[in-house]
């Protein structure tokens, strides 16, 4: 597979590295690190995002400044960068050749070429581990990779860590990754904006299923008093099943057009993906998402009830 990407990205004049829409620290951190591997080559090279609006936790990765919200070359093959599905690109790639660097369970192999494990933690672990031996990872681009393996496991709080992620991670910091810089990018660079919409939310924090389930709801309201926006969201998901007595939980954000649902699980035998692939979406075993339209009548209800099914499918096995 290595020389067909090589191959690729030799018979290209032009690379496009897409970051998926709301975009999180593991597709940014492996986008960049695969646009510095390719930077460093002398490639023409560009990063884009559709959505542009980026956590402050992104923002010290070198080559930030690099990502545009619009796609300047013509003739490109393009990277996608943790995508499970080609709706999450955003831009419009029709025509165009696609490497799929991925970690979603169930992604729909999109690419002409697919570089996909659904056992890493994150899309950095599947870019580092496919590119390593091939191409020289520096300092910058440990460091990219590194961030992004960190946010995706929750600074190595999920439920699919091994032996081989640490391993993963003391590689990078050997390259140079400093887990200093990053955990304090990671986890001290909130919005005062997020801090106050974090109050607002465990104010409504709600449990359902004799504690089993926490929910937390989100509307614009809420979002706009604060002065947030979506990406100020992303610290909220964590506290949804923070309690001793929740196993999973749901994350309602209530956007001007559509609601935004997080599902999460602390054990990974209870699967939120099939739950969130009956609504659209998709994601991973233990944490999942879908979008519907904001006129979706008993969400909550709907939603509560496919849970009991999935607890109680468990609980009988
Ligand atoms: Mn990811």
């Amino acid at each position: 597979m290595i020389k067909k990407f090589k191959k690729l990205i030799d018979n290209y004049k032009y690379i496009t590295i897409i970051t998926h829409i709301n975009p999180d620290a593991d597709t940014i951190g492996t986008g960049l690190g695969i646009y510095h591997i390719l930077k460093n080559l002398g490639k023409n090279v560009e990063i884009v995002n559709f959505s542009y609006q980026f956590s402050n936790s992104v923002k010290f990765l070198r080559g930030f400044d690099k990502i545009k919200n619009r796609i300047d070359y013509k003739d490109s093959i393009i990277i996608a960068c943790d995508c499970g599905d080609i709706g999450r690109i955003g831009f419009d790639i029709s025509g165009r050749d696609i490497i799929n660097i991925d970690h979603h369970y169930g992604n729909s192999n999109f690419g002409i070429l697919n570089i996909i494990d659904d056992k890493a933690v994150s899309a950095s672990q599947v870019a580092y581990q496919f590119l390593k031996d091939d191409f020289k990872i520096d300092r910058v681009v440990a460091e990219c990779f590194y961030t992004a393996l960190v946010s995706d496991t929750q600074s190595f709080r999920t439920n699919n860590l091994s032996d081989e992620t640490f391993k993963i991670a003391s590689e990078l910091i050997t390259k140079g990754a400093n887990p200093s810089k990053v955990a304090q990018n990671l986890t001290q660079k909130n919005s005062l904006a997020s801090i106050r919409l974090l109050a607002k939310a465990l104010d409504k924090f709600t449990l359902y299923l004799d504690g089993e389930v926490g929910v937390i709801v989100v509307d614009m309201d809420m979002m706009s008093s604060c002065g947030a926006t979506i990406s100020d969201t992303d610290a909220l998901a964590p506290y949804t099943y923070s309690l001793a007595t929740t196993e999973i939980g749901v994350l309602i954000i209530k956007l001007e057009d559509k609601i935004k649902v997080s599902l999460r699980a602390k054990n990974r035998h209870l699967d939120m993906s099939t739950i969130a692939s009956s609504f659209g979406g998709g994601g991973h075993r233990s944490a999942s998402g879908f979008r519907v339209d904001i006129n979706y009548i008993d969400l909550i209800e709907i939603i509560i009830e496919k849970i009991k099914i999935v607890l109680e499918e468990y609980a009988s096995k």
